[in-house]
């Protein structure tokens, strides 16, 4: 975390809407019922406000009043509901089994949804052996997900909006494929998010973000 100054009074949330990350960011801000300013942008044309306090030039990013900067989604998604859970994403009981299957998520489900959304970027592999690899993760969500209506317990649990967002990407590669596979219970619980009143607040289309332009605010 860095500091700078910034002068509006809501923190700032430098936001791409089609990214999984800056997806899990708005669903935990949402889920804390806290309002943001909302900075849509494109990631070919990063806004140097964004660079300046994040040089990484990732997003989510987002800035507090007291100009702490956080540029990490997980951290953005802890530091929402650390203030406000009502819904108690962040219980105890789930919550270092939710920080290993996110892990998971980052680290290996990630990599491979890449190689299966991109194939010909990767011409090493076929996509059929990267699907194959990703639908290891998807098999222990399922498995998760015949014990319990969400991924670790009968309530939404902070793993629910950190990976839905990447499953959703790999269910959008090829939505007929996705839909066919072995994993009722996983579809289900996509199909459940999909239609989740905060997860279509989400997505809300926003115009890009000027420099100059009215704040917008996002509201939790
Ligand atoms: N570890 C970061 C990863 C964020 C990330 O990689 N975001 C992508 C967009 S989905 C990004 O900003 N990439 C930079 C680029 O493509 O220039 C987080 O969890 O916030």
């Amino acid at each position: 975390m860095q500091t700078n100054t910034v002068t509006s009074s809501l923190p700032c949330l430098y936001s791409f809407r089609r990214c999984p990350y800056a997806m899990r960011a708005r669903l935990g801000l949402l889920f804390a019922n806290t309002e943001v300013e909302l900075r849509e942008i494109i990631l070919k044309n990063k806004p140097p406000e964004m660079l300046a306090i994040s040089p990484k030039g990732t997003v989510p990013v987002l800035q507090l009043p007291d100009g702490t900067v956080i540029e990490e989604s997980r951290e953005i998604m802890r530091w929402a509901l650390g203030h406000n859970d009502p819904q108690r994403l962040l219980d105890k009981k789930v919550l270092e089994q939710a920080g290993v299957l996110i892990d998971k998520n980052d680290n290996e489900f990630k990599h491979w949804l890449d190689r299966y959304k991109y194939a010909d970027r990767y011409p090493e592999g076929t996509q059929a052996e990267y699907k194959e690899q990703g639908e290891m993760f998807l098999q222990a969500l399922e498995s998760l997900l015949t014990k319990n209506t969400y991924l670790l317990a009968e309530r939404v649990s902070i793993a629910d909006i950190g990976i839905m967002p990447f499953v959703r990407q790999f269910a959008h590669v090829d939505r007929e494929t996705f839909y066919s596979l072995p994993y009722p219970n996983l579809q289900r619980w996509l199909q459940y998010w999909l239609e989740h009143p905060l997860f279509v607040q989400a997505m809300t289309k926003y115009p890009l973000w000027q420099e100059g332009d009215e704040v917008v605010v996002f509201a939790g």
